[in-house]
């Protein structure tokens, strides 16, 4: 500011406050929504918020808000903002803050909190606890401020912690009195900062790009696995295009399904259980050897014993170096981001790249050719009541139909069976529970996948699972979204046939009402509710809530017997392992 302008007593225009300085820095970084939950010390916070034309979305519970910002963040590779009030809302958003630092989503928690000084002396303000403590662990990174100068900073700090390296959540702490603090406008303004560059490039070594290359020239039994990591890298014509021009055969891990079409004839995902034992080079491209993959060893990978290598040498794409080896030997790590170094390979392949050996390929194909054959006959079925299969035909088809639409999924038989069974066709269209298998994100997932894509969202549904967020049917109401929920009722926690071992008038732990009639809970808040007992009656449902666009919730009646005990990993389960 080099001109000197007359101060005349016009202060009180002249003043920014905490409030307006935090909404400033966000839209100056291109942050336009908020998922939060109003309440002292941040009410004025979305109010005002929204006045300056942010989208404010208010959610039921904060858990919903925050796991709506953790894949609001995956889905932009913006951090998505979660705005809570102090202790126990921000205890309710923790849980999505961790979840986004173990899935590596890039999110803001930004939580009002109490008065310093009484807080760090314990004498026991309205909402006391000590939250930049309690979030730290959790978080990637963690801040507070306390003068509204460093308001600027401390988003901007928030920003490039969320999103540059390995995305993950991170925690900013505004206590209230931060708020109502004023500046001088021309002042505030001037401390804001517009993050250059938040998630710079990292380009890989030229040597580690060879390396690989070299060893994946040699493998006669090639294997790539891409995980959400390169979903989130928005590289999808170069991994398209390495898998095509090197011809290996890919598995596509949960939320990498769509990246390539998993009709994709170089997909090995319907001869899993053939191709991860036999494999000798294995390219892993933004996915981890953490137990989703058997840590790389083990009965899984061939390997004689439960800890035993099973002879693969792999190659690890990831943009930090430390993932190398956390579980196996990595021969050659490529560490950058997934696009550069999956262009980098791209450009070292050039086109003479041999394509791996027929027999390998032809192998896989058989074993692709019985699996789906195998796995169409079950679809086929008509049973009654309608079991996991049935149902899951039809929205396989109503997918199909509509390749945009995201699709949202959660709880257990309700997770194993649609993930196999349902078909991606685009990337980034399947968002579940991540890394740890979590129960909850359902609603919240829906919310801001209609949000950002403006797409149809279809959320499959455990009837467990949803109960973790389903008053949230009442935000979907509240915004009028375009969601599809069904849920695959089967009376409860995998399946409705438990009964007490003690023969008392309580229900087994994991059954629930039979019979509940979940539709009817949307029907409240005037959205859509429907009953199918059939695979029609279940079409007919999906397909209008498809036409029409309104919220819909369809109460699917699954046979209570179909489901086995932790769907997939049965084998995890202590209890069930001794069995
Ligand atoms: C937050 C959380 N709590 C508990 C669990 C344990 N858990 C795993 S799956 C599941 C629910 C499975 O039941 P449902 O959603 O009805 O799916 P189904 O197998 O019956 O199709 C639960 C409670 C979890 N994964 N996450
Ligand atoms: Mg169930």
């Amino acid at each position: 500011m080099g001109t000197a302008e007359p101060q005349v007593a016009t202060a009180q225009s002249q003043l920014s406050d905490g409030f307006q300085l935090v909404i400033d820095a966000l839209k100056l970084n291109g942050i336009d929504t908020i998922y939060g939950l109003p309440g002292i010390p941040i009410t004025d916070l979305t109010r005002r918020a929204q006045a300056e034309g942010m989208r404010v979305l208010s959610f039921r519970h904060e858990q919903s808000a925050g796991y709506a910002a953790s894949i609001a963040g995956f889905l932009t590779q913006q951090p998505g903002i979660c705005l809570t009030v102090s202790a126990p809302g921000f205890l309710n958003g923790l849980n999505a803050l961790a979840h986004a630092t173990v899935n590596c989503f890039p999110m803001i928690l930004i939580s009002g909190s109490s008065e310093r000084e009484i807080v760090d002396l314990q004498q026991g303000d309205y909402e006391e606890l000590d939250q930049l403590a309690v979030a730290r662990p959790l978080a990637k990174a963690a801040f507070r401020v306390l003068q509204a100068e460093d308001i600027g900073v401390g988003v901007a700090r928030a920003i490039r912690a969320a999103v540059s390296g390995r995305p993950g959540g991170v925690y900013l702490d505004l206590p209230a009195k931060l708020f109502a603090q004023t500046i001088d406008a021309a002042a505030g303004t001037r401390s804001l900062i517009k993050v250059v560059d938040p998630a710079p490039k990292q380009v890989p070594a030229p040597e580690a790009v060879k390396r690989a290359l070299e060893l994946l020239k040699g493998a006669r039994k090639p294997l790539v696995i891409l995980g959400k990591g390169a979903a989130y890298a928005q590289a999808d014509a170069e991994i398209r295009s390495l898998i095509e021009r090197t011809g290996i055969p890919y598995l596509p891990m949960s939320m990498a399904k769509g990246l390539l079409p998993d009709t994709h004839e170089q997909s090995a995902a319907a001869a899993r259980s053939y191709v991860l034992p036999e494999a000798d080079v294995v390219m892993l491209i933004g996915a981890r050897l953490n137990w989703l993959l058997a840590h790389g060893k083990g009965k899984t990978w061939g390997g004689k014993g439960a800890k035993d290598w099973g002879g693969q040498r792999f190659i690890q794409i990831d943009i930090s170096p430390q993932e190398a080896d956390s579980n196996v030997r990595i021969d050659a790590p490529v560490v950058g981001d997934i696009a550069s170094c999956v262009s980098a390979l791209l450009a070292g392949i050039g086109s003479g790249w041999a394509k791996p050996p027929a027999e390998w390929l032809r192998a896989i194909q058989e074993r692709k050719s019985k699996n789906i054959a195998k796995m169409a006959e079950t679809l086929a079925g008509n049973p009654s009541p309608m079991n996991f299969h049935s149902a899951l035909a039809v929205v396989r088809d109503v997918v199909k139909a509509n390749p945009d639409a995201m699709f949202v999924n959660e709880g257990a038989n309700a997770l194993d069976f649609a993930r196999s069974i349902v078909d991606m066709y685009r990337p980034r269209k399947r968002i579940d529970v991540g890394t740890w298998g979590i129960m909850g994100v359902g609603m919240g997932y829906c919310v801001a996948a209609a949000v950002v894509t403006r797409q149809q969202v279809i959320a499959i549904e455990g009837d467990s699972a949803f109960g973790f967020s389903g008053m949230e049917v009442e935000t979907l109401c509240r915004y009028n979204l375009p969601v599809c929920v069904v849920v695959l009722n089967n009376n409860g926690v995998y399946r409705g046939t438990d009964v007490n071992p003690a023969g008392g008038p309580d229900v087994a732990p994991t059954v629930f009402v039979k019979g509940a009639r979940y539709d009817k809970l949307i029907e409240a808040f005037g959205g859509v509710g429907a009953h199918a007992t059939t695979p029609a009656e279940l079409r007919r449902a999906m397909e209008e809530a498809v036409r029409s666009r309104r919220p819909t919730l369809v109460n699917a009646v699954i046979d209570e017997t179909a489901g086995t005990e932790s769907g997939r990993i049965t084998s995890l389960n202590p209890s069930a392992k001794k069995k």
